[in-house]
This record gives C-alpha cells, sequence and structure tokens, in this order.
C-alpha cells in the first residue's frame, strides 16, 4: 500500500487534507475533505507540477501525460488529473471519497510531487462549450492548492 496526502489551504480560510491511498496496481482512493468553500460544485484536478512559488498559478495545466482533451472522470477522453468536482454544502464543507484509476502514486505516471487544484467554479466536464472547456473544463480561479508528498 502506498499512501500520499496533501494539504490544502488559502488566505481566504479554504483548508482541507485529502488523503490518497493505492493497493499494488489498483484504482488510487482519494478521502478527505474541504472547508471554507462556496456552497456548490468546484472543478477538483490534479495539476502537472508541485511548484508554488508563484502559488497556485505555476501549478500548471491539468496532469495529462496522454495527451488528451480534457473531460469527465468517467470519459475515455481526459487528463488523469481530471477528477471532476466536489460539492461543498450549505456549510461550505466538500467531502470527497472517490477511486480513480488514473492517478498512481507509483511508476511513471506517479502524481506524487504533482499539485492538488480546487477551482472556484464548477467543471463543465470539457461540454461546456466555452473556448476553455477542453483544456480546462472553464472552472474559473484556483482557489486553493497543495503538493502531493508521500505518506507513512
Ligand atoms: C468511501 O466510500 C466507501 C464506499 O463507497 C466506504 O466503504 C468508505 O468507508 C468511504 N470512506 C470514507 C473515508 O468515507
Ligand atoms: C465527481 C463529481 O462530483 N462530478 C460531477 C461534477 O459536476 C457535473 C455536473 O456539473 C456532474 O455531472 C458530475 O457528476
Ligand atoms: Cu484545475
Ligand atoms: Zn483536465
Amino acid at each position: 500500500m502506498v499512501k500520499a496526502v496533501v494539504v490544502l489551504a488559502n488566505s481566504q480560510g479554504v483548508k482541507g487534507t485529502i488523503f490518497f491511498a493505492q493497493e499494488g496496481e489498483g484504482p488510487t482512493t482519494v478521502t478527505g475533505s474541504i472547508s471554507g468553500l462556496k456552497p456548490g460544485l468546484h472543478g477538483f484536478h490534479v495539476h502537472a507540477l508541485g511548484d508554488t512559488t508563484n502559488g497556485c498559478m505555476s501549478t500548471g495545466p491539468h496532469f495529462n501525460p496522454a495527451g488528451k482533451e480534457h473531460g469527465a472522470p468517467q470519459s475515455e477522453n481526459r487528463h488523469a488529473g481530471d477528477l471532476g468536482n466536489v460539492t461543498a454544502g450549505a456549510d461550505g464543507v466538500a467531502n470527497v471519497n472517490v477511486s480513480d484509476s488514473q492517478i498512481p502514486l507509483a511508476g511513471p505516471n506517479s502524481i506524487i510531487g504533482r499539485a492538488v487544484v480546487i477551482h472556484a467554479d464548477p467543471d463543465d466536464l470539457g461540454k461546456g462549450g466555452h473556448e476553455l472547456s477542453k483544456s480546462t473544463g472553464n472552472a474559473g480561479g484556483r482557489v486553493a492548492c497543495g503538493i502531493i508528498g508521500l505518506q507513512g
């Protein structure tokens, strides 16, 4: 079992911890919660770089080792980093519990050292018709981010 964790925070009171776990070559489970969000849907992605020298802007585009278009987690054509969106309730808390086969914690496409980014707006899953739909899901600003690190 390989385990990883990311701590998300911003100066506006958004904070959360997301845990990753992968058994062998199996899917990676993603669990945790994020608080301080605007109620509703927020795009939730793994971005390519673990670089926060310029805040969340320097984490690069969605992690996309297979050179595909942006899409829904269930789509064949999606970036590996496309985890869809999370839903914050009226209390501003989003609970996350998903399992995904494209975000391994080991091997050439490992997400260790990359970033998790949560966005201001919903991810349109590539279907919004906006010029950004096919690259980012038009999910708006990068609200908070953190670097994915190994956990013991
Ligand atoms: C995530 O969901 C699965 C079932 O879908 C459940 O067994 C598991 O306990 C949940 N994990 C957390 C941390 O809520
Ligand atoms: C993972 C997740 O919550 N995905 C949802 C994101 O939002 C779209 C619609 O806006 C839903 O269809 C997805 O199920
Ligand atoms: Cu993103
Ligand atoms: Zn994407």
